[in-house]
């Protein structure tokens, strides 16, 4: 673990003052494991900054001490990013919690880095307008954590991840410095995109601090319906099939047969159509008018591709239906640590790679079974490999999942990022020749390696 000496201990302290400066076990512990519990490590210290200047203050201490920092928000990653895995110093965002005034006229607004997804949602909504990104996390995740992971969730299909939310970021570089381009001009092609670029990069590149996002006109009439198809196939067929017809298609998200019988047990709730199928959709159209016919059509030229309908029109029926997809996650915690394994597949792969994944993973370890569910609007499969009797899984499983994956052309990490669960498996979807430009980035923006130094570029081979 990083010692952090007394004198060292007190500048720190003296910038964001005692009672943000922890160390006692029990205040430190809830930001050294992450959410699923499978990542854990230790910390001498967590700094809890509340405004941009002392986070650069931080960051200029820690550099020129060679003290690595793991920045975190939420702490609801999910590939052990933001954990400190070998005793960092953990810099906590979460006092970075101000909403700038919506800026009507630009459809844009500017948010500290801390602000929760839930937050940053109620803040524009009086304004009829919205985030463009939205996930069940939400009541916990950061927009920094958010841009820092290029998160995705269940409405990619329509406006995209949160990288194209994206106009502009503040953030605080490895020596201190402070960059800050927040005009949020929409067009503005003035060299290197640099907000591009922190979206995705873990916080291995640079502190995020604040940031200028894009919103959208917020959608008050909503139609869901639950779908149920007796093949994966039909299931693939149909979202291909409601990506053309439905012109408002919000959300096409995916519930597989073990996660639809964990989540109904979880909730106490029977499955409500298609009982012994194979795959249900969750399907959403938003509009400011009613979507109800525009969906409903849809839904009819499916024909016999769907064995059965569920449809939400106001707001509990929809969340009754919603719920069998948003608490999957939760339910999964309820068997163990999984093992997460979110990937993109071609379509055209999709139907056989869900179908084999059973069969591929009882090859490496008998016990592990599979709970399969996902965004299928995107491609993205959420794999949760759970070992036997509440243990985790072999790793060799990963090894084999991500390796079929690749031979399909599909990507290791759709919108959870690669962190450090899944650095090993960076060459199957990246060549020496772009780790090696991650590398030269890296080192650019970081040349002593003291932000996030486990999450993403994986170690030289000697
Ligand atoms: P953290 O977990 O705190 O950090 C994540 C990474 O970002 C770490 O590497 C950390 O070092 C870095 N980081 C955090 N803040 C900053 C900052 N200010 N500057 C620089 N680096 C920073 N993800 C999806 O994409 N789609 C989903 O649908 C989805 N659903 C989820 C549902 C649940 C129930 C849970 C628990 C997680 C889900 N996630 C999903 C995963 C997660 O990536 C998102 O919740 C979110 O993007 C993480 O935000 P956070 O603030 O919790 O970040
Ligand atoms: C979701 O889509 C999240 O609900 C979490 O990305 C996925 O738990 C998971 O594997
Ligand atoms: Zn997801």
């Amino acid at each position: 673990m990083t010692v952090i000496n007394n004198a060292l201990f007190q500048r720190f302290e003296t910038i964001v003052g005692s009672s943000h400066a922890l160390h006692q076990d029990e205040l430190v512990a809830s930001y050294t494991t992450d959410w699923t519990g499978r990542f854990q490590g230790s910390t001498p210290l967590v700094l809890r900054p509340g405004t941009t200047d002392e986070v650069a203050a931080i960051v200029r201490v820690a550099n020129d001490a060679g003290i690595a920092l793991v920045p975190q928000g939420g702490n609801t990653g999910l590939v052990g990013g933001s954990v400190p895995l070998r005793g960092e110093v953990v810099l906590s965002l979460l006092r970075l919690d101000a909403c700038e005034p919506v800026d009507i006229l630009a459809q844009q607004v500017t948010l500290e880095a801390g602000v929760t997804l839930a937050q940053a949602q109620s803040h524009v909504s009086p304004f009829d307008l919205a985030v463009g990104v939205d996930l069940a996390a939400r009541d916990s995740c950061t927009i920094g954590g958010m841009i820092a992971t290029n998160a995705g969730g269940i409405n990619v299909l329509r406006y995209g991840p949160m990288r194209d939310q994206l106009l502009g970021v503040e953030a605080v570089m490895a020596d201190g410095s402070v960059i800050s381009h927040l005009e949020g001009l929409e067009k503005d092609n003035t060299g290197y995109h640099l907000p591009g670029l922190l979206a995705g990069s873990e916080g291995s590149l640079a502190v995020i601090t604040k940031a200028r996002l894009r919103l959208h006109p917020h959608l008050e009439e909503r139609c869901s319906a639950m779908l149920a198809f007796n093949s994966v196939q039909d299931a693939v067929r149909a979202t291909a099939q409601l990506r053309r017809s439905v012109l408002d298609l919000q959300a096409v998200e995916v519930i597989f047969r073990e996660a639809m019988d964990l989540v109904s047990t979880y909730i106490s709730t029977s499955i409500p159509i298609g009982s012994d199928g194979s795959a249900w959709l969750l399907v959403e159209a938003a509009s400011s008018s009613d979507p109800t016919d525009q969906l409903a059509d849809a839904i009819d030229q499916l024909g016999a591709l769907v064995s059965d309908v569920a449809v939400g029109r106001d707001s509990t029926s929809r969340a009754g239906l919603w719920q069998f997809r948003e608490k999957i996650t939760e339910a999964i915690a309820t068997q163990g640590t999984p093992h997460k394994l979110d990937v993109t597949l071609p379509a055209s792969q999709l139907a056989e790679f869900v179908t084999k994944i059973p069969e591929i993973i009882s090859r490496v370890d008998s016990g592990a079974t599979a709970v399969m569910f996902g965004h299928l609007g995107d491609g993205n499969v959420h794999v949760n490999v759970l070992g036997e009797g509440g243990l985790e899984p072999h790793e060799a499983v990963e090894s084999a999942v991500l390796n079929y994956v690749a031979q399909l052309g599909g990507s290791i990490s759709a919108e959870h990022g690669i962190g450090t669960a899944k650095k090993e498996f960076l060459h199957l979807n990246r060549s020496s020749d772009e780790v090696a430009i991650f590398r030269a980035i890296k080192s650019s923006f970081d040349p002593k390696g003291t932000l996030s130094p486990n999450t993403l570029i994986p170690p030289e081979q000697q």
